[in-house]
């Protein structure tokens, strides 16, 4: 495979970008390879500087579950961008989107538009300290809510229970009002309140985790989170920014039966533009200014071409209701797949809730954090490697959700499938 433009655009991008990229994950390190430049995406193909096509399952980290450049959100776009891109002043296209929202997430009373996941996250957590009155708060171990500083912190190591930044520049002082428990473990996390009983504003979940790889949550923990927010009257905040819209038309929170104080949404509900939300009941949302206390703000939160592609991506689905088709591909590329690994006596673990899945080199189960960075991480790699020179773009890291978007057609899934065995007989 021809990489030279994009390895000289790499090397001109590393002068003048901090690791060439906007964003860490796009470097490949995790992968030890070099990024490919991307230059155009259709339907679910993506075509590199060099020409190079490949069948994504990137999909931009989720939002584009209808596929690149689909008509209805490019059509949307043409249509709103000639009467001008941003006026810092409300429209009446926010009111339609927060309307389809709220019909389509019924938690949601009231929600507020920002633009990015990690906006929505931080808010939320403000929001619920300044509605409880109370600071801490409860997050998983392998969960990621974007990079807010309370948010940055892994659990302290031993039977530690303030947490230590997960990253430099996070001061300990902040994390120090995060507690972090292991994901799918309810006893562990009663503990928490039980140490500090009235102190806990809220917990915050990713109610299928995505940002370990796909761990999904076990039965009960979600129904336990629930239980111990509403016996210590904290906040239960489900950060749905991955699965919103994404594994049902009302995300986790209508897959499982489960009703969250606080939703934070992203990704799909921008369809490939900068928008996500924050929402929740009238009684908490209208703490926010300027009715409320809580501060919260943005100049480009509701940006009319971001809502646009939002609001065409997500009337589509609300119109067409692809979730049946994606679960049936999903199953298809999942089986086919597991199938190929077992064959080869190779072990495999394959977690997915509808059209995100993730494939982990272990005997399983994967449940936790820990038995996800037990996974053979190297033969992941060579995995990721081999099915990259067939043609198909993978998420670069063990600990990364694959997507399955409607423009991938069941020959795309069946090519993908024979790349995987074709890469086993060769790499893996
Ligand atoms: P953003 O700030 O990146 O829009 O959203 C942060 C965020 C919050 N919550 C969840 C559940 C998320 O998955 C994310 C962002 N996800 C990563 C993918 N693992 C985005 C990709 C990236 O960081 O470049």
């Amino acid at each position: 495979m021809n990489t030279h433009n994009s390895i000289s655009l790499f090397e001109k991008a590393c002068e003048l970008i901090p690791g060439g990229v906007n964003s860490p994950v796009r470097a490949f390190k995790s992968v030890g390879l070099k990024p490919h430049f991307i230059k155009s995406g259709k339907g679910c193909r993506i075509v590199d500087e060099d020409g190079n096509e490949f069948i994504d399952y990137v999909c931009s980290w989720g939002p584009l579950i209808l596929g690149h450049c689909h008509p209805e959100v490019l059509d949307s776009l043409a249509r709103v961008m000639r009467d001008g891109t941003s006026f810092g002043a409300p429209t009446k296209r926010e009111i339609e989107m927060a309307e389809i929202i709220c019909s389509m997430i019924p938690s949601i009373e009231m929600v507020r538009l920002v633009s990015s996941g990690t906006e929505a996250t931080m808010s939320a957590i403000r929001l619920a300290r300044g509605f409880t009155g109370r600071d801490m708060i409860i997050k998983f171990s392998g969960c990621y809510h974007g990079h807010s500083d309370s948010l940055l912190a892994r659990a302290g190591s031993g039977a530690a229970t303030f947490s230590i930044p997960d990253s430099l520049g996070v001061p300990s002082c902040v994390v120090e009002q995060t507690l972090v428990a292991p994901y799918n473990d309810l006893d562990a996390t009663r503990e928490k309140f039980e140490l500090c009983p009235d102190r806990i504003a809220a917990i915050i979940v990713e109610p299928v985790a995505g940002n370990m790889g796909v761990v999904p949550p076990s039965p009960g923990f979600l129904q336990g989170l629930r239980k111990l927010c509403d016996e210590y009257a904290s906040v239960l905040i489900f950060d749905e920014v991955m699965t919103g819209f994404r594994v049902s038309k009302g995300g986790a929170q209508e897959l499982y039966g489960i009703t969250p104080d606080l939703t934070c949404l992203g990704k799909v509900i921008g369809g490939g533009l900068p928008v996500a939300a924050f929402g929740g009941s009238r009684k908490i949302m209208e703490c926010l200014a300027p009715v409320g206390g809580v501060y919260q703000a943005g100049t480009l939160s509701g940006n009319p071409l971001a809502v646009a592609a939002g609001l065409a991506t997500l009337k589509t689905l609300m119109r067409d209701d692809p979730y049946h088709d994606l679960e049936q591909k999903s199953a298809r590329l999942e089986n086919g797949i597991r199938n190929i690994l077992d064959k080869n006596k190779i072990k495999n673990k394959i977690n997915r809730v509808g059209s995100m899945m993730s494939v982990f080199f272990h005997p399983g189960p994967i449940e936790n954090y820990d038995q996800v960075l037990s996974s053979d991480k190297q033969k992941f790699n060579r995995f990721f490697a081999s099915m990259l020179e067939q043609g198909i773009y993978l998420a670069p890291s063990a600990f990364e959700a694959w997507f399955i978007s409607t423009a991938h057609s069941i020959d795309d899934i069946d090519l993908t499938i024979k790349c995987a065995q074709d890469s086993l007989d060769e790499y893996v």
